[in-house]
């Protein structure tokens, strides 16, 4: 099984190092693709420093910041065009243990066609993140659970592994998230396939070095969406009945 991780990147100079050696470590055969949106603060050089030296590691340089989603697409699209089995998606900035990602492995070895680092199921957690941050992860996943019907814990969750075969299903033009609403988007698209999603637990530490690009306008975005997703889908449903 061929499996790459798929890291973006935006200023992400001081955690990279950290996340990069901690990931080579502790999952050796994984490559790594590093996707940065050409960060002012020369992450992207720091990542080719880096492939030059590690033949596992790849790089592709983006030219300007435009969301998490379109990094991810971008850097599937390249892995797919290569003969790798398994994609995984982790931050870049430690939230992710990659310490953690063999049991993601083992969920889809053993069958799952998306497996999601949950932070909201028995045995997962979240270290160092203030109530508030708690409460908007948790009520989006519910509102997202209850609007479009799946019965997934955390479907915000950005940890995750993908069988080649369940990209391969999707139409990347057709994702229109660009934020943070690009993995609940993700996840319902897998689950109208019918595919198989296992959530394992895992600990979400937030991160210690850098700044967050999350915003206002992200989780607007994301619960916009949903609410447009989930009505569409019920209507679909009222409709195909008569
Ligand atoms: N390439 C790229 N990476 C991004 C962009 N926005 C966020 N990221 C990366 O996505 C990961 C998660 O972002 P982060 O700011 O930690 O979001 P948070 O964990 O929700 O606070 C990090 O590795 C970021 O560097 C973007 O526009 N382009
Ligand atoms: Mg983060």
């Amino acid at each position: 099984m061929r499996v790459i991780t798929i890291i973006p990147t935006y200023n992400e100079l001081e955690s990279l190092p950290l996340t990069v050696g901690r990931l080579r470590q502790a999952v050796p055969d994984s490559d790594v693709l590093i996707v940065d949106d050409n960060s002012p603060d020369g992450t992207g050089e720091l990542a080719d420093k880096f492939a030059a030296e590690d033949s596992s590691i790849h790089v592709l340089h983006r030219t300007g910041k435009d969301g998490l989603g379109a990094a991810y697409i971008a850097g599937f699209r390249w892995a797919l065009e290569r003969d790798y089995d398994v994609l995984v998606e982790m931050d870049a900035d430690g939230s992710h243990m990659p310490e953690q990602l063999p049991r993601l492995l083992e969920a889809s070895a053993a069958g799952a066609d998306l497996v999601i680092g949950s932070r909201w199921v028995k045995g997962g957690e979240v270290v160092n993140w203030p109530l508030h941050r708690k409460l908007i992860s948790r009520g989006g996943s519910f509102y997202a659970r209850t609007m479009l019907g799946l019965g997934l814990r955390d479907i915000t969750a950005g940890y995750r592994a993908f069988k080649r075969s369940t990209l391969e299903a999707i139409d990347f033009d057709a994702v229109e998230s660009r934020g943070y609403g690009f993995q609940v988007d993700m996840t319902f698209r897998v689950a109208m396939l019918r595919k198989k999603i296992v959530e394992v637990p895992v600990t979400f530490v937030e991160r210690e070095l850098g700044d967050s690009k999350m915003s206002g306008n992200i989780v607007f975005e994301a619960m916009w969406n949903v609410t447009r997703w989930g009505m569409s889908a019920r209507w679909k449903k009222l409709t195909s009945k008569k």
